[in-house]
This record gives structure tokens, sequence and C-alpha cells, in this order.
């Protein structure tokens, strides 16, 4: 295990000026990171991004990712500890490249990692490894998840017990080649398949998970985003449907989903009462970060909210990205104040 030292910087920062922090990890690219806190430590599950002679096309088949890294920390403005590869593609039987983004969850003193990969059909699928630490190590199940597909699994544990995995997202995501959680091929460009622009954008996919953790409880339901009027979003609103990298925080009793918005590059959220939705969209929780991606994960860490996100400051390249984090603050009326981060 390798310990890095972090900016003390990072809780000094007012989040409603240009916020400047550094990368966590600067040995290993790193991206998408889903934080949780597991016994009062944060422990961080991110993509670890690498250069591989893959060319770049608009479905991201440049992030040819093969394994996964665990960190940890024991506080936002710490340092952060490498606990090394906890899964590669070799240990998974299905896998067979593109090892996007995970997420983890705890249940009962065991520890689930979830993350998506390509099938030999290059059908992204959601897998599942358990281990009897957040560390690991993790063994993969032998097959994806029943009625997985698309991408950017992210697990949210409820108050009252209950997990919900959310998934999906569009363009190399594949999420357009679903309805109703059936595949539906309409073709190979990034946007066939999409509803058009006067129809209501695809929403992220919600499941309840079973008791073991280990497959869905229930048929996968479409979530729906709602405009101020009640309305859906609609599929040409780019700066504010749905895109990829849902996550869920629950903040005095309301429901938090918050995704990247993909091709206008921003971090949005939406509220809801209660998992499934409807939400409806509240504004921008970060401004495009420097690459392509913007993905990120909202964790609470002894009553304080912190963001965690991922630009390109150590590479200049799109997949070749590196972790941050920041403070995330709710403000009176229940509303996110926007981050901007250093451009
Ligand atoms: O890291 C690969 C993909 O890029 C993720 O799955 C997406 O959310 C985007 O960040």
């Amino acid at each position: 295990t390798e310990t890095t030292e972090v900016s003390e910087e990072v809780e000094m920062q007012d989040t409603s000026s240009k916020y400047l922090s550094e990368p966590l990890i600067s040995d290993h690219f790193t991206a998408d990171p889903s934080a949780h806190v597991f016994d009062g430590k944060i422990y961080i599950y991110p993509s670890h991004d690498v250069e591989s002679d893959v060319p770049e096309d608009d479905l991201g088949a440049h992030f040819n990712m093969m394994d996964y890294h665990v960190y940890s920390m024991d506080s936002p403005s710490g340092t952060i500890t490498d606990h090394g590869k906890v899964l590669g593609a070799e240990d998974v039987p299905w896998a067979k490249r593109q090892l996007w983004a995970p997420d983890a969850a705890e249940k009962d003193g065991k520890y689930y990692l979830y993350f998506p990969a390509k099938d030999e059909k290059d059908i992204f699928k959601i897998g599942v490894a358990v281990g009897e630490s957040p560390i690991g190590p993790f063994t993969a199940q032998p097959e994806p998840i029943k009625g997985s597909y698309s991408i950017d699994p992210a697990v949210f544990a409820d108050s009252d017990g209950s997990y919900y995995m959310y998934f999906g997202g569009i363009w190399g995501g594949q999420l357009q080649k679903y309805r109703n959680n059936k595949f539906d091929d309409k073709g190979a460009a990034p946007t066939d398949g999409l509803p058009a622009d006067d129809e209501p954008a695809l929403g992220p996919i919600v499941a309840k998970m079973s008791a073991d953790m280990l497959q869905f409880a229930e048929t996968p339901k479409e979530i729906k985003i709602l405009d101020e009027n009640g309305n859906p979003l609609l599929n040409g609103d780019n700066d504010r449907r749905f895109f990829e990298a849902a996550w869920i925080h629950k903040y005095q009793d309301k429901y938090y989903l918050s995704y990247s918005t993909g091709d206008t590059h921003f971090i949005a959220y939406a509220t809801g009462d209660n998992p499934y939705g409807p939400f409806t969209y509240q504004g921008v929780v970060l401004n495009p970060v420097e690459g392509w991606t913007n993905h990120h994960s909202i964790v609470e860490v002894d009553g304080n909210w912190f963001i965690y996100y991922h630009d390109t400051q150590l590479s200049g390249k799109t997949h070749l990205r590196n972790i941050k984090v920041a403070p995330l603050q709710h403000l009176e009326d229940g509303s996110i104040q926007t981050i901007n981060p250093i451009k």
C-alpha cells in the first residue's frame, strides 16, 4: 500500500468561489470516484484509467480500463492510501473489456463491488464481486446480474435498510439500445435509438437489490426527470437531460439524484420524495471540468458533505483522468450551491 500527502487546502475553500483542489492520486490515472464511509473511514472506488492503443471514438472505446484499485482516506483533507488492485478483467469470467465506473456497498459486514464491463459480444452488463472487507479481495460472481445492462452502477443504501441500484448511460453506455429492459438495437452510431429531440429523454434505471445483494429483486424501472412544470425533460434539452453517472444521496429526507449531462458536461441534480422518483430538475452541482467526462459521487463525512469528482489536470487527455474532492454545500432551502472547478 502507498500513501500520498494531500493538500490541507481542500477543507478551507469556499464553494461559492472558484475551487482549486489537488489531484488525490498522481501515480495512477483514476476517474469516476464512488466514495462511501464504511466504519468511519472513507473508501473510494474509482475507475482505473490506462493508456491503450484503442483509438478515440464517440462510443468511448479509448476508455479501455481493465482493473480496479480501492483507496481510503481518514478525512477528505487527509492522506490517501492505495490498497492496490482488487479486481481485474481476468478474474471475471464474462467480462472481456472496458471495466468502467464501479461502486460498492456494505451490508451485514460484507462488501459488494459493482462494476460494468463489456461481454464477448461487446454488450455492457453489470457484475458484482463480494469481499469480507472494504478493500477486498473481491470474488466475482460467475455471471453478470440477471437483467442488468448499460453502465455506471450506483448502489444507494436507504435508511429503511433497502438497497437500490441506479444505472445507465447513453451513447457509449448503450442505454439507447434498450426500451422497457429489452434490447432493441437501432444502429451503431451513438445517437441511434435515442428519442427524437422533442420526446422525453431516457432516464436512468433503478432496481431494488435482493436481500443477498447479488441480483435485482424486481424488474428495473426507468426514472422520470421532470422540469419545473412537471413535464419530462426532453431529449433535445442537452443542458439538463440525463446522460450517465447517476448518484443518489439523501438530505433532510429528500432524495437527490445527481448525474452527468454528458455532451454538455454538467453534473446536474433533481430531487424527489422516494427512491423511484419522479425527480424534479433543480440545477447544477458541478460545472464542466477539464476533459470531456464529468462523473462524481456525493458523500457525508462527519456531518459535512463532499463531492468526489475527476478532471484531466495531470494528463490533459480526456481518457487519463485524476480524482479530486471538494466540499459541497446544501443551502437553507435545500438547494445545492453550484461548484465551479478551475479550468
Ligand atoms: O470511465 C468510463 C466512463 O466515462 C464512465 O462509465 C462514464 O460515466 C464516464 O465517466
